[in-house]
C-alpha cells in the first residue's frame, strides 16, 4: 500500500501547503500542537509502569512488539510468524511446528492487523490475534505469557491482510481474503477468467471461550472482489461484520486504469448469525481444502502441526439475506464501528469525503428493499437510503478510524498527513493536528471496542525523514504519542519502532498486569524429555540419534562434559531449566549449530537439535547473562570420527 500511496502524497505535495508531508524541522519546535508540558506527561519515573499496553503489528519482520505508553519504552517482541533467534523461537525443535503451513516451513510473514479480545465488546486482556498477510495464517498470543500459542492457516485465500477482527464476545476472528482466488481445489484456471471462477471466500475461525482454541467453523463464499478492513459490530449491530472492498470492477490486473474507474466501492455487510443459522439448518457443504493448524501446549512445551483437509462452506446463493452492499466513495480502505455499534465509518482514500452509514438506516432500507441493484446476486442498498452523512473537506487520503468515547471519531489521513477529528453526530470537523508524516493506522486504548479510554492516540507513521539522528538509507518507522483529554489534540511523544507497525491496540496495563504468568512449574512438566534434577541427566542412543537429558541451573549444566557423539549423528539436547524463579532463563549455543540457540525459561524444556560436521572438541554455553558466574556456565562436547 505504501509505493501506491507515495505517489499520490508527492504529486499532493504542491497543492498541500502547511499540510504537505513535506519534511520541515522547525514546524515542531515552533508549534502550538505541541503540548507545553510534554515531559511530564510521557515521564514515567524509574522503578514505576506504564499505564498502558501497547501491542503493536511488526509489519514485515512477522511479530509483534509490546510497547508502553505513555514511555514509548519498547518491553518486549513477540515472535509469531518469523523466525526469532533471540529466543529460538522457530529454531528449536519445540516451536518448528508452529511454522508449518500446507507449503510446508515458512518461517516468515507480513503482519498488519492486531485484534484483542473482547467480552461485549470490551477488552478482556486475554489475547491477542494477529493476521499474516502474505501466507494466509491467523495466529492466537497469550496475554498472560506473551506468547504465540497457536497458528491456523487460512485455505481458499489470496492474502489474508483483511483480518483478524473479532466480533463482540471474540466468538470468532473473521479473515477476508485482500486477493479473490479460484477455491483451492480448482484452481488452474486463466488469469483473465477472474469474473468467472474468482471468489472473495470469508473466513469465520472460531475461538474456544476457555481455551482460545482456533479452528474454521465455515467459510462464506462472497462474490470475486478485494475485501479490505473490517469490523464486527457491536451493541445493537453485534450480530453483523463490515467489511470495506476494492477493485468492486473485477479487474485482474490493478493499475488504476482497471481498479479506480468505479466512483463508488462497496461496504460488504455481512448477517453472521444469520448465517449460523444458515449452518445449523444443514445448508453447509464440507469442500477439499488443505490447511495447517498449530498448537502449542503448555503442558508439554511443545508445539504440534495437524494438516486439515476439507472446510465447511456456505454460499450465498443458497442462502438468501446473508450479505448486502452498501456503495461507499472511491476504494475505501478502513472501515469502522462507533462505540455504540450505529455508525460505520468507511474511508474511501481517493474521495472527498468521510460517508458515515446508519445501522438503523441499513435495516430499514433492507426491511423495505431499497435496493440500487445488485452486485454478482448480492442487493446493493441505495447510498442514500443507508447514510447518515458525510463529513465534509475533511482532509486527504482518509485511511483509519477510531473513537474517544466522547462522541469523536479521530481518523487518520495519510496523503495530507494529518489526524483530524470529528463530531459522528454533528459529522462536524472539531480540530486537526499533523503527522510527521503520512500516518497509516492509528490506535486510542479501547478505540475499536465499546469502551474506548479516550486519553491518548498514536499515529504510525510510513515516512520518518529527519525526525531522529540520520542511520543511513534506512530509518525506523516512527510513532507519535498524543494527548487527546482536552479539546486540542496536543502532541507529546515520538518514538522509533520496531518493524513497519500497521495496526495497534493499546489496552490498560490492569487488565493484563494481574494474569502475568511469571513461572513454569516444574513438576507440571510433560516435556518427554525432561529432566527435573540433576539425576535424570543422561545420554541415550537410538541408532544415529543421541538424546542428551539437561539441566541447567545456576550456573552450570549437567552433563558438561558429552562424550560418545559420532559423525553422522543426530544430536538432540534437551535442556530443562530447573530454575523456579522469575527471570531467571539460561540459554544454551554449540559451535557451528544451525538451529542459532535456544533461551529456555524456569521449568521449561527446549530442545537443540545439532548435525555435527567436524571431528574434535566442541564447546558449549550459556547465552543469557544468569549470575556472577554466567560465563563459568560453559562446557564440551566430543565428536569422534563414524
Ligand atoms: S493497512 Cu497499513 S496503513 Cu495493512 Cu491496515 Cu492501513
Ligand atoms: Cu546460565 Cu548464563
Amino acid at each position: 500500500m505504501k509505493n501506491r500511496f507515495l505517489k499520490i502524497a508527492t504529486y499532493s505535495l504542491a497543492i498541500l501547503g502547511a499540510w504537505s508531508c513535506k519534511p520541515s524541522a522547525d514546524k515542531t519546535a515552533s508549534s502550538s500542537f505541541l503540548a507545553g508540558d510534554a515531559a511530564e506527561k510521557v515521564y514515567v519515573k524509574p522503578g514505576t509502569h506504564d499505564e498502558f499496553y501497547n501491542i503493536v503489528s511488526g509489519g514485515f519482520n512477522g511479530q509483534l512488539s509490546v510497547v508502553g505508553l505513555p514511555s514509548g519504552r519498547t518491553l518486549k517482541i513477540i515472535p509469531v510468524f518469523s523466525q526469532f533467534a533471540e529466543s529460538g523461537w522457530g529454531y528449536s525443535e519445540e516451536t518448528k511446528p508452529m511454522l508449518n503451513t500446507s507449503h510446508g516451513f515458512v518461517p516468515w510473514d507480513d503482519s498488519h492487523h492486531v485484534a484483542l479480545s473482547t467480552t461485549k465488546s470490551e477488552h478482556d486482556g486475554r489475547w491477542a490475534f494477529i493476521n499474516g498477510n502474505n501466507t494466509p495464517r491467523i495466529a492466537r498470543v497469550s496475554l498472560s505469557t506473551f506468547r504465540t500459542e497457536e497458528i491456523i492457516e487460512i485455505p481458499n485465500s489470496g492474502g489474508n491482510h483483511s483480518s483478524p477482527f473479532v466480533t463482540a464476545n471474540t466468538e470468532y476472528a473473521v479473515a477476508g481474503t485482500r486477493f479473490s482466488v479460484p477455491p483451492d481445489n480448482k484452481a488452474d484456471v486463466p488469469i483473465s477468467s477472474f469474473k468467472q471462477n474468482f471468489k472473495g471466500y470469508i473466513s469465520f475461525v472460531s475461538i474456544d471461550k476457555t481455551s482460545g482454541r482456533m479452528g474454521i467453523k465455515f467459510q462464506l463464499k462472497t462474490p470475486g472482489v478485494s475485501y479490505d478492513l473490517a469490523r464486527a459490530g457491536k451493541g445493537k449491530s453485534a450480530g453483523w461484520f463490515f467489511f470495506s472492498t476494492y477493485n468492486t470492477e473485477q479487474a485482474n490486473s490493478l493499475l488504476e486504469v482497471n481498479a479506480s474507474q468505479k466512483d463508488k466501492d462497496f461496504i460488504l455487510a455481512v448477517n453472521w448469525k444469520k448465517a449460523e443459522e444458515y449452518l445449523a439448518q444443514g445448508k453447509g457443504k464440507k469442500e477439499p481444502a488443505k490447511y495447517a493448524h498449530n498448537v502449542y501446549s503448555e503442558e508439554t512445551h511443545s508445539a504440534t502441526s495437524t494438516i486439515i483437509n476439507e472446510v465447511m462452506t456456505l454460499d450465498p446463493k443458497e442462502c438468501p439475506d446473508l450479505l448486502y452492499f452498501m456503495p461507499c466513495p472511491k476504494s475505501p480502505h478502513g472501515c469502522d464501528v462507533d462505540p455504540t455499534g450505529q455508525y460505520i465509518v468507511g474511508s474511501g482514500k481517493l474521495a472527498a469525503v468521510i460517508p458515515v452509514f446508519s445501522f438503523d438506516k441499513m435495516l430499514k432500507a433492507i426491511a423495505n428493499k431499497t435496493y440500487d441493484g445488485n452486485f454478482d446476486g448480492i442487493p446493493v442498498l441505495k447510498y442514500d437510503a443507508v447514510l447518515h452523512g458525510e463529513v465534509k473537506k475533511p482532509g486527504l487520503g482518509p485511511l483509519h478510524t477510531e473513537f474517544d468515547g466522547r462522541g469523536n471519531a479521530i481518523t487518520s489521513f495519510f496523503v495530507s498527513s494529518e489526524l483530524v477529528k470529528w463530531n459522528i453526530e454533528k459529522l462536524e470537523v472539531v480540530d486537526r493536528v499533523p503527522t510527521f508524516y503520512s500516518v497509516g493506522h492509528l490506535s486510542i486504548p479501547g478505540g475499536p471496542t465499546a469502551k474506548p479510554w479516550g486519553k491518548y492516540v498514536v499515529a504510525y507513521n510510513k515516512i520518518t525523514k529527519d525526525r531522529y539522528l540520520p542511520t543511513g538509507p534506512e530509518l525506523a518507522q516512527s510513532a507519535q504519542l498524543y494527548d487527546i483529554s482536552g479539546d486540542k489534540m496536543k502532541l507529546l511523544l515520538d518514538f522509533p519502532t520496531i518493524g513497519e507497525p500497521h495496526y495497534a491496540e493499546s489496552i490498560p496495563a490492569s487488565l493484563i498486569e494481574k494474569n502475568n504468568k511469571k513461572i513454569f512449574k516444574l513438576e507440571e512438566n510433560k516435556h518427554p524429555y525432561v529432566a527435573k534434577g540433576e539425576k535424570e541427566t543422561k545420554v541415550v542412543r537410538k541408532g544415529k540419534e543421541v538424546h542428551v537429558y539437561m539441566t541447567s541451573i545456576r550456573s552450570h549444566f549437567s552433563p558438561d562434559n558429552i562424550e560418545g557423539i559420532k559423525l553422522g549423528d543426530v544430536v538432540y539436547f534437551h535442556l530443562t531449566n530447573l530454575e523456579q524463579d522469575w527471570d531467571v532463563p539460561h540459554g544454551f549455543a554449540v559451535r557451528g549449530a544451525l538451529n542459532a540457540e535456544i533461551l529456555v525459561m524456569p521449568g521449561e524444556t527446549s530442545t537443540l537439535k545439532w548435525v555435527p560436521t567436524k571431528v574434535g572438541v566442541t564447546p558449549m554455553y550459556c547465552t543469557d547473562f544468569c549470575s556472577a558466574l554466567h560465563q563459568e556456565m560453559q562446557g564440551y562436547i566430543r565428536v569422534s570420527p563414524a
